[in-house]
């Protein structure tokens, strides 16, 4: 039916009559669809040597006593006021700083959390009552509902990564946080295949940890290491994903997780997809373009690619680059949403 059978004044009259008795016509809302998803967040690299800076500084300002958990979020800056973005649409990425002695008390969420450790030692964190070390390079679960609380016992600052599923989990309304007086029971300290659910106490209490709650960085370049003579990935070169064992699915229900070489002299084919990534350098420089722009890369930097931005993966050096990276893939593919598109 054409819209101009009645005279637009009557028609204004007749949309501000549906408004008010709350009726959404349909014809006035599709225009701004098209047959490409699209977003108002941008990529954007957060620099190590800025945000470590800010970090401490943060350590200064902040007791931890008041913040809790003290933690720098990368706010995407294509995202609108009010809008509950992360580094992407779907995820959060941040710096979190603990300072020798200090603890950041238990709490849980329907939010999946995964850390992966940047600098420092002596720190460690409990899920569900497990104490799991955290070392560099380290990359640790807390799927959601999983108690967790973190502390540091060695010296001089430990910070990590902080990844969650939490921009995703709030558009669904949610977000929930429960919240602990007292510090979680420990079972003191276990060696890393107990946490890992490889091998369990056979007596008493049934073992509490249902998939690995961290992986070694040293285990992963390992397979990389084995892996490095071959093909490769067009788009990523020499990657692994880590694995939930038990369902030989992704870490987490939501997000997958991946560790990357961009070997010397590679220059990776360009391609989008609609799942978002977030990228975190753990060692070497290189550059991606991201949707034609050129963007240089160091050890700590962060970067976010949000969906459907082209990008590829460069290393010009003579140097390994390593990358670790997070998405939100095993979601939209829940949704049915899974798409991808390689660049001629
Ligand atoms: C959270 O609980 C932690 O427990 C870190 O360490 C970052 C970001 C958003 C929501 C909850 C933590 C977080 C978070």
């Amino acid at each position: 039916m054409s819209t101009d059978v009645i005279p637009a004044t009557d028609r204004d009259a007749f949309y501000a009559r549906l408004a008010a008795n709350h009726y959404s016509p349909l014809w006035t809302l599709m225009g701004g669809l098209g047959p490409e998803p699209t977003t108002t967040l941008v990529p954007h690299i957060w620099r190590y040597a800025e945000a470590r800076e800010l970090m401490v500084e943060a350590g200064d300002v902040v007791p931890l006593e008041d913040a809790l958990r003290r933690v720098l979020g990368f706010r995407n800056p294509g995202s609108l006021a009010h809008q509950r973005t992360g580094a992407t649409d779907t995820l959060w990425a941040a710096l979190q700083l603990v300072l020798p002695g200090e603890v950041a008390p238990a709490h849980r969420h329907t939010p999946s959390a995964l850390r992966f450790i940047v600098e420092g030692a002596g720190a460690y964190t409990v899920v569900n009552g497990q104490r799991v070390a955290m070392e560099e390079g380290d990359f640790l679960l807390t799927p959601n509902g999983h108690w967790h609380e973190h502390g540091h016992l060695g010296d001089g600052p430990v910070i990590w990564l902080d990844g969650l599923d939490s921009p995703l989990v709030s558009r669904l309304n949610q977000y929930v946080l429960d919240e602990e007086d007292d510090l979680q029971q420990v079972d003191a300290d276990l060696p890393a295949p107990f946490v890992n659910g490889m091998l369990a106490k056979h007596w008493g209490s049934p073992a509490k940890v249902a998939q690995p709650l961290v992986y070694k960085l040293a285990d992963a370049l390992e397979v990389i290491e084995h892996l490095r003579d071959g093909e490769g990935d067009p788009f990523d070169d020499i990657v692994v994903e880590y694995r939930n064992p038990i369902s030989g699915g992704s870490v987490m229900t939501t997000i997958a997780a991946f560790l990357q070489l961009v070997r010397p002299g590679v220059d990776t084919r360009a391609h989008r997809h609609t799942h978002s990534t977030v990228y975190h350098v753990v060692r070497g420089s290189g550059h991606s373009v991201i949707a034609g722009e050129r963007v240089e890369w160091t050890k700590g930097d962060t970067i976010a690619v949000p969906l459907w931005y082209e990008h590829s993966h460069h290393n010009h050096s003579s140097e390994d680059a390593i990358l670790f990276s997070y998405t939100d893939k095993p979601a939209v593919e829940a949704l049915g949403l899974g798409r991808t598109a390689a660049s001629a």
